[in-house]
């Protein structure tokens, strides 16, 4: 059964060539649902390009989605170059504490337009330790 595993892997290369090919116009994009790697997700984010009604604001909502001593906290990084961890350098957070409330939305003028970002988001617990991180998912402020 090599012949199938072979063409598996065929379909699945030209799928992340087309994904790579697309977001060539430049443009605001949204990011997410983003949701933390923990099965069910007990975290998820969002990043809102053109806030409504101001469209040169951009808002990062983060959703803690379980009860339980974990909260959910998300970043945003702008640039390129990745810091000594492989990380893209990170521009701003936020945090929904670990209590099932709903979501919470940062709100403001962080980037200009168009500017290439990258949403990620992970469990913590106090005081800083991080769990079932996402991947960084991109899109442009
Ligand atoms: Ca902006
Ligand atoms: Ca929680």
């Amino acid at each position: 059964m090599n012949w199938s595993g072979g063409s598996l892997i065929a379909t699945i290369a030209v799928g992340a060539l087309t994904i790579g090919a697309a977001p060539s116009m430049a443009a605001s994009a949204d990011i997410g649902w983003v949701y933390t790697a923990d099965a069910p997700s007990g975290g998820r984010a969002y990043f809102d390009a053109d806030y409504a009604g101001h469209p040169s604001n951009e808002s990062l909502i983060v959703c803690d989605q379980r009860a339980d001593t974990y909260g959910a906290i998300a970043y945003l990084a702008s640039g390129t170059e990745p810091n000594a961890q492989g990380d893209p350098p990170v521009t701003l957070f936020h945090k929904d504490p670990g209590t099932f409330d709903g979501c919470h939305a940062l709100v403001g003028d962080f980037f200009p337009e168009d500017t290439p970002v990258q949403l990620r988001v992970c469990l913590y617990q106090y005081p800083e330790y991080e769990y079932s991180c996402s991947a960084w998912i991109p899109g442009r402020a």
